[in-house]
């Protein structure tokens, strides 16, 4: 069984509505102002990137509901949260730091990141609430950027770390604090490095809007989402597994690999099946089997040979 598409389906089928420059006249807009409007919903900048081969052979999840219905706990615990708090979210300028077990520590600023080779990625996506979507991702690999920093031998973790703004960020200074901040999770470096893992600046052929973790957010398809951790302004390479912030919370309920896998549920909830958001019914008849490592398994089973996938979940 095969999941992938190879790349020959065109653009405009994939995602009709994007509205593509050329690189350089995305880059000069950008210095010429269109990047101060990178991360606003309201103003998202286009970005071009080429095809890739991930290209997941299912209906994409429209994109009002990629932008809509969201889990980003810094803007509020509510799904419509996100797009209702993060206006007063700046998105640039940013910077993100890496660090720790590297031989060149860099702080890269988001001009820098962005000017590397985007790609489109269309990949599933799915929560560990039991939600899933399709969604066309603009990136570049994790491993690109952790290249340029030279990682040294004893490097055997990443850590991620989200912004801390309490000031743009209601989900951060109201009374209720739903989760420690900053919001930090972590992969060993194998998975890192491996090519489906990326650092995603955009989504829908456009910079990422605020809810979506703008300027810069993990996307590893094979874990759940809660991985994906949003507005990354530092990664740091160490040799001890780095805390992560729902294990943190409830360590019997999210796992450090938190790989999607329909045989271990949650203590609250069976993983056995999902519902895609878009095509309706929750609790209804149109659930889909979830699949180990959420299809992926073909790539990355491997990472994980020989180790306890209940133990280690
Ligand atoms: N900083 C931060 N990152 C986060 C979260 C969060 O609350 N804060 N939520 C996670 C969860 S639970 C999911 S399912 C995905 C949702 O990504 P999306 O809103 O782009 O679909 O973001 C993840 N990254
Ligand atoms: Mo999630």
């Amino acid at each position: 069984m095969s999941f992938y598409r190879p790349p020959r389906v065109p653009a405009s089928q994939i995602t009709p509505e994007h509205c593509f420059l050329s690189r350089r006249s995305f880059l000069a807009a950008a210095a010429g102002g269109a990047l101060a409007a990178a991360g606003s919903a309201a103003f998202a900048a286009p970005l071009t990137a080429s095809k890739s081969q991930y290209m997941v052979d299912e209906t994409l999840t429209p994109e009002k509901d990629v932008t809509s219905y969201n889990n980003f706990y810094e803007f509020g615990t509510g799904k419509g949260d996100p797009v209702a708090n993060a206006t007063d979210f700046k998105a640039t300028p940013w910077t993100v730091k890496v660090d720790g077990l590297v031989g060149k520590p860099k702080e890269f600023g988001l001009e820098e990141l962005l000017a590397l080779p985007l790609e489109e990625r269309v990949y599933r996506m799915r929560c560990v609430e039991a939600w899933s979507m399709v969604i066309p991702w603009i990136g570049f690999p994790l491993a690109a950027l952790l290249d340029k920093v030279e990682p040294l031998g004893d490097a055997k973790y990443v850590a991620f770390e989200t912004v801390v703004r309490p000031e743009e960020m209601p989900g951060q200074s109201g009374f209720f604090q739903p989760l420690p901040w900053p919001y930090v999770e972590g992969l060993r470096l194998d998975e890192a490095r491996h090519p489906l893992a990326i650092l995603a600046v955009g989504v829908y052929g456009k910079t990422l809007p605020n809810q979506n973790g703008a300027p810069i957010r993990l996307v590893v398809p094979w874990k759940y989402g809660f991985k994906g951790i949003k507005s990354i302004v530092r990664i740091t390479l160490t040799d001890k597994q780095p805390p992560s912030t729902w294990n943190l919370s409830a360590s019997n309920e999210y796992g450090f690999y938190a790989n999607v896998n329909p045989e271990v549920d949650h203590p609250r909830w069976s993983q056995a099946s999902e519902n895609r958001i878009g095509e309706g019914g929750f609790f209804g008849a149109n659930r889909r089997p979830t699949l180990p490592f959420n299809g992926y398994a073909e790539e990355v089973a491997g990472l994980y040979s020989g180790m306890d996938l209940r133990a280690n979940f």
